[in-house]
């Protein structure tokens, strides 16, 4: 079982989980249930142009930026209980060695073969330069900053060489393409064998399918797999001394060297081989769309070039998870970090609301608005309240639950009804179709909770113990069935609850213990399983943000607008303001400036405004807000006690409402706001907020 190696070049969000690890973890789980052995394998992907880029922007060597993000990703990939049985690295040397033995035994065979492109060259900076390092207009839709390898504004796969006026995007000089030597991977010479193995793969998402079907396309061409780089795997071929390994051909080897590494720390150096060459073991691929092709082409021909390992059985990739952008605005930044969003929500309530939406067929909408409500409705109100009503009633009655001589009908019933239940999921389970089998779960549960109701057991026990006795174990047994099957889900609440309600042994066997014969339990006193999460209602407001800016143009319909880039920490956004009269565009870059993040985005004149800055106009003058060179962009700004911007999108009415000015304290001027005739500091870590250059007091904010 497989998790795609996680560049070490930035924190994990919600998206990576619900892509590439939760549905690994949980699949993982289940298959242990069931007694399956598996080993299940992730680690860092440490080298790319991702982490080098990182460094190049912190001027630090690649390796500060690997270790730093692979120690993160390690620790919140604990916090999630998603547990491989190696994180490994790709920088260890184990890797190097086996990645550059698979790569010789490729070029022995002849499937690496010597051809020559055209690379780009920066004089200045004297290297080589990677794909997204050059920059220059692209050749489709014009946009000015298109990036060697892609397009961002039209998405066109690019080459370095298809852009008009490219530039290092380093030195900002013009660079040269010079013709070098690289090896190329033959896939047009491995595509019948690889066409075979497809064909067969029925059981494979439509989305992976058609993915690689496209890919494959009209024919493979020869790809070449090593690279001008410091940053990498060395090369094991004379004469390419100064070249590195592609990072994607590499990587993919990082499953087999992670397998191999778990296995000699193991103490049982063979232990690999058992899921890399028995031919019965499937291999399990997870992972998001954007890397399909890498996992369905490039890895199976590299593995049957290479003929003694097994190729992939299944890869369930997902789509993405994206944000509902109008509905929160704080979650689009920090909430979006599974570290933040960690700090704010129990582990259990995230696993189990990806689960609820995991993108599996198609593109899914995540809010924090719908984690809570969905957590207190159905894994809180229905799964434990249940649990609770079980341990209450059993426990106040000092209740030792036994498996009943004879089950009456409608108990018969309900035992049916479970065992279908429990069917379906692993049927589903097996065909990796994780939400749904979730469904399941809460199905039995509701089924359960209504047996409860209807069985009324707090009546039936004042007058006929031994039915009150069949009823409840029933309800416990069902119960205990729903604890094993949404174990994988949130194993550490599951854990717990195992334990409350006095089921035998340990969840994690639970399925033998429920298809034994004596099944029976004894529930202790205890607080209800799962604490819900509050809500509190968020006044709505503005969602203030430091920002600097970067780009300054001129509104092209509008002489007194411009148009500007502005940083606000965790994205870029565009805005039009009013300030070509007031200030030389050229003043502005760099500046730090106060963003209203959540205002509704409008059209002005033509161009979209993305928020607005504050500024403050005094009748003769405009002069822009700002703040202390030390504040950094992405700051918060309350306004009094409060940070705003939980609620939504604002209207411009309802920020007028906060009645911004400015004022003058001991001497300075600060901006307040005066809503309701209460007179509140704007404040950023402690720190006032104040007009670039003195305003008159009492001058509007707008
Ligand atoms: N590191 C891409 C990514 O993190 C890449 C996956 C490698 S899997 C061998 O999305
Ligand atoms: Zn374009």
């Amino acid at each position: 079982m497989n998790s795609a190696l996680p560049y070490a070049s930035g924190p994990l969000h919600l998206g990576h989980i619900a892509g590439s690890y939760l549905g690994a973890d949980i699949f993982v789980r289940f298959n242990r249930l069931l007694g399956n052995e598996v080993l299940f394998i992730c680690g860092s992907d440490e080298y790319g142009t991702p982490i080098t880029i990182k460094a190049d922007k912190e001027k630090v060597d690649p390796s500060v930026i690997a270790e730093r993000y692979h120690k993160e990703h390690e620790a919140t990939f604990k916090g999630l209980d998603i547990e491989f049985d190696i994180f490994s690295r790709t920088t260890y040397p184990e890797h190097a060695r086996i990645a550059g033995e698979i790569f010789l035994d490729l070029y022995n065979k002849g499937f690496l073969k010597e051809d020559t492109m055209d690379s780009a060259y920066c004089n200045t900076c004297a290297r080589y330069l990677p794909d997204r390092y050059v920059e220059g207009t692209c050749p489709n839709c014009g946009f000015e900053k298109a990036r060697g390898d892609q397009c961002d504004i039209c998405g066109k796969i690019l080459d370095p060489k298809d852009l008009v006026r490219p530039v290092c995007a380093i030195s900002g000089d013009t660079p040269e393409f010079r013709r070098t030597k690289h090896l190329f991977l033959l896939l047009d010479r491995l595509q019948p064998e690889l066409l075979k193995w497809f064909d067969g793969k029925d059981n494979w998402r439509q989305n992976v399918r058609a993915f690689t079907r496209n890919f494959i396309g009209n024919g493979l061409k020869p790809r070449p797999v090593t690279r001008d780089l410091e940053w990498g795997v060395p090369v094991p071929v004379i004469g390419y001394e100064k070249k590195r390994i592609y990072v994607w051909f590499e990587a993919l080897i990082g499953y087999v060297s992670a397998s191999i590494i778990f296995s000699k720390e193991k103490g049982d150096p063979d232990y690999w081989k058992k899921f890399w060459q028995d031919k019965s073991v499937p291999a399990y691929y997870f992972l998001g769309k954007d890397n399909i092709t890498f996992h369905s082409v490039i890895w199976p021909s590299i593995l049957i070039a290479h003929s003694s390992l097994n190729l992939p059985y299944d890869i369930p990739a997902n789509e993405y998870l994206v944000l509902s952008g109008k509905k929160f605005s704080r979650s689009r930044s920090v909430g979006f970090v599974v570290d933040e969003a960690l700090k704010n929500y129990d582990k259990d309530y995230i696993r189990y609301y990806l689960s609820t939406i995991l993108p599996e067929s198609g593109d899914a909408e995540f809010s924090f608005d719908e984690l809570v409500e969905k957590t207190n409705s159905e894994l809180i109100s229905k799964y434990g309240n249940l649990v609770h009503r079980l341990s209450s009633f059993a426990s106040a009655r000092s209740l030792s639950v036994k498996r009943p001589a004879t089950l009456d009908e409608l108990s018969t019933g309900a035992m049916e009804k479970c065992r279908k239940t429990v069917d379906d999921w692993k049927n589903l389970l097996e065909a990796v179709e994780i939400k749904k089998a979730l469904r399941k779960i809460l199905d039995l549960i509701q089924y359960t909770n209504a047996f409860f109701n209807e069985s009324r057991p707090w009546d039936l026990i004042k007058t006929d113990s031994e039915k009150a006795n069949e009823k409840i174990w029933v309800i416990g047994f069902l119960t205990a069935w729903a604890t094993v099957t949404i174990f994988p889900y949130v194993p550490s609440s599951a854990r717990k609850i195992w334990k409350t309600l006095g089921f035998p042994g340990g969840v994690e066997n639970g399925l033998t213990t429920l298809q034994g014969k004596d099944f029976a339990f004894t529930p202790v006193k205890s607080d209800p399983p799962f604490k819900p999460i509050e809500v509190s209602e968020a006044p709505a407001g503005p969602h203030l943000v430091v920002g600097e800016i970067g780009e300054v143009k001129d509104h092209p319909n509008a002489e007194k607008l411009l148009l500007l880039g502005v940083d606000i920490g965790t994205r870029k956004i565009r805005l039009v303001a009013g300030l070509r009269m007031h200030y030389d565009p050229s003043d502005l870059v760099g500046r730090k400036i106060v963003v209203v993040e959540n205002l509704k985005h409008s059209r002005i004149r033509g161009e979209e405004s993305q928020g607005m800055l504050l500024a403050a106009d005094d009748g003769d003058h405009v002069r822009y807000l700002t703040v202390k060179d030390s504040i950094p962009v992405g700051a918060e700004v309350k306004i009094g006690n409060d940070a705003y911007g939980d609620s939504g999108e604002i209207s411009i009415e309802e920020l007028q409402g906060f009645g911004i000015r400015i004022s003058e304290r001991n001497g300075s001027q600060i901006a307040i706001s005066s809503r309701d005739g209460r007179e509140e500091t704007l404040t950023v870590n402690g720190s006032g907020v104040f007009p670039e250059k003195p305003v008159k007091v009492d001058s509007p904010v707008r």
